[in-house]
């Protein structure tokens, strides 16, 4: 039984949906970002940040929505979305979780919280910064995808797909959203028509987007 804190459409949208893909039971605690219940203390226990999501697996809180998303995958291996360790795609799948997490997750940050970087002088100069290394990921996505998909590491559906996923999500509003390349929208496409990401969409509240 696991516990996910979380608040709509945010980095809990992934461990969120891979939860119902993976058929774990599990509760889900709102931790509503809008209302500062992630800076609450008794949320900082748990989650020292103050950042949505917290996993709780086995009564021990685990952060960072791309590392719970990997022990998910490892802790569902029936599901079969991590490759095993000796298998070929493994490389490219580690290699796409931490550039995920350490390269397209922190320009989203700052593209949503463009103070954060320099401070309020700076923070337009900082969004446009975050905008041009999101579009420089979504690029170098694009071209993989167009090198050997349907899925991130090819014929294999894997955590990485979830994230990724919501992180193109979330550039929906963007100026240049991640649909505006044609290999990532054939993608979306794909990923738009699995069922756990409608459920995942309903459980949030979450209507746009879905529907392309
Ligand atoms: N690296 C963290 C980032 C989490 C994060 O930035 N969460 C955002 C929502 S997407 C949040 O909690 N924002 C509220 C805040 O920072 O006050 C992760 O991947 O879990």
């Amino acid at each position: 039984m696991y516990t996910l804190y979380y608040s709509p459409s945010t980095a809990a949208l992934a461990p969120h949906w891979m939860l119902i893909e993976i058929g774990a039971p599990f509760e889900l605690v709102l931790t509503d970002t809008a209302t500062g219940a992630h800076k609450q203390p008794e949320y900082l226990k748990l989650n020292p940040a103050g950042v949505v999501p917290t996993l709780i697996v086995d009564g021990a809180p685990m952060c960072e929505s791309t590392a719970i998303c990997m022990l998910l995958a490892e802790r569902h291996p029936e599901k079969a979305l991590a490759p095993a360790v000796e298998a070929p795609e493994r490389a490219a799948y580690l290699q796409a979780m931490v550039y995920l997490a350490n390269t397209v997750l922190p320009a989203f940050r700052a593209w949503f919280y463009p103070h954060e970087p320099a401070g309020r002088d700076a923070a337009e100069d900082a969004q446009a910064a975050a905008r041009s290394r999101i579009e420089a990921a979504w690029d170098r996505i694009d071209a993989q995808l167009a090198a050997g998909g349907p899925y991130l590491l090819g014929e294999k559906l894997s955590a990485a797909d979830f994230m990724a996923t919501m992180l193109m999500r979330w550039s929906r509003n963007m100026p240049r959203p991640a649909t505006a390349w044609p290999n990532i929208a054939r993608y979306l496409g794909r990923m738009r028509a699995m069922p756990s990401l409608r459920e995942v969409h309903a459980r949030e509240g979450l209507t746009d987007w879905i529907d392309g």
